[in-house]
């Protein structure tokens, strides 16, 4: 069960559809692989997905952090020392996403070398999950057309719609022609990646009032200390805490605060050791979760899926699932699938994928 080698290897997949939000936009998936080797011969797998825009990280910097620092540091330890290795890591602040893939490669190795899934290791409270698909900035009938191709192909019933433009009228229309269009059975929600200020997200979630929404999620930043206590003050929807709340001290500092009612939980950013301290956390504070999602492709969706169906509190609400269909392929042997508006964990041991060489050859950007 010895780790004897890290790689980090960068790969680019178009996105057949770019997704556009308040802080920024994808086109190509410039993720990094990330392989950990034991001396048994297992190999545990997981991405990172840089997302320069939400916490500086980049897909050069992540690879350098990764074989400069990180992979010397878990190099000899064994797949059981796992809060060896997160103490190790915690000694170079940031670079979530990078912690994170290793964190849940050594996971997926451990579920591997013990004949176990990963969502068995960590709690094993269903094999599925509901997806909640995320809706990038668009036109109102084209948001509505993917929402419809959504619910038509693949029975999602619960989106995530992207806010936080100027005027707020541009989104507050889309919300309201989603409703209009989509019926009163499908559940929504908005997420604004700071884009609006306290006083227009409160005028946005008045002129929304009656749209039945679920949650709202960062509509203005969390560094507008007041001006977002007071918000989240008036709300009579949960107000999820997202970006501005990775580590169980950031959940801590936000809920405290009152700048925050709710948690995403990103298992791109906290691995599966860290979410499960967030996770653990939002339990004892009885805070609602919904796990969120990083603009991950398959790999990434797979971990958040594992994480979370691994708990009653992760995977109650619907998770977001479902952007690497945006993508325009992806590394995996076999597809993952949403059916019926659901996804399930793999049956395999470990994260139960594989990844398939011929794609790493075309897609890998290191030969
Ligand atoms: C989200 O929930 O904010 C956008 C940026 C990022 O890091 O994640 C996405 C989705
Ligand atoms: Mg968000």
């Amino acid at each position: 069960m010895k780790i004897t080698r890290v790689e980090a290897i960068p790969f680019a997949i178009p996105y057949r559809k770019p997704l556009k939000f308040a802080s920024g936009e994808v086109h190509v998936a410039e993720h990094v692989l990330v392989r950990v080797h034991t001396d048994d011969g297992i190999t545990g797998v997981a991405e990172a997905p840089p997302r320069p825009f939400t916490y500086g990280e980049t897909q050069a910097g992540i690879i350098a952090v990764i074989e400069k620092i990180f992979a010397p540091q878990v190099v000899g330890l064994t797949l059981l020392e796992r809060e060896a290795m997160a103490s190790r890591l915690a000694r170079t602040v940031g670079n979530p996403a990078a912690k994170a893939a290793i964190d849940m490669a050594v996971w997926d190795a451990l579920g591997r070398t013990l004949d176990v899934q990963v969502t068995e290791l960590l709690g094993g409270y269903t094999d599925r999950m509901r997806v909640s698909h995320m809706l990038g900035f668009d036109e109102p009938a084209a948001m509505v057309a993917e929402a419809q191709r959504m619910r038509d192909e693949h029975g999602i019933t619960t989106f995530k719609v992207k806010v936080g433009r100027r005027p707020v009228s541009l989104d507050t229309a889309v919300v309201r022609a989603l409703r209009e269009g989509m019926g009163e059975d499908v559940e929504l929600y908005v997420d604004g990646n700071r884009g609006w200020t306290a006083s227009e997200s409160a005028m946005a979630m008045k002129e929304m009032a009656d749209l039945g929404l679920l949650f709202a999620e960062e509509l203005c930043p969390a560094d507008d200390v007041l001006g977002r206590r007071w918000l989240v003050s008036q709300l009579d929807v949960p107000f999820i805490a997202d970006e501005s709340a990775v580590t169980p001290a950031d959940v801590t500092r936000e809920i405290l605060a009152g700048s925050a009612t709710a948690i995403s939980i990103k298992t791109a950013r906290t691995g599966f050791t860290h979410s499960q301290r967030v996770h653990h956390l939002a339990e004892g504070l009885g805070l609602e979760v919904v796990m969120g999602n990083q603009i991950d492709g398959q790999i990434g969706s797979v971990c958040t899926v594992a994480f979370g169906a691994s708990y009653a509190l992760t995977s109650r609400r619907a998770g977001e699932l479902s952007n690497f269909l945006d993508m325009s392929d992806d590394l995996l042997t076999e597809p993952l699938e949403i059916h019926d508006g659901e996804l399930n964990i793999r049956p395999g041991a470990g994260l139960g994928i594989e990844i398939d060489p011929a794609k790493l050859e075309r897609y890998r950007q290191d030969r």
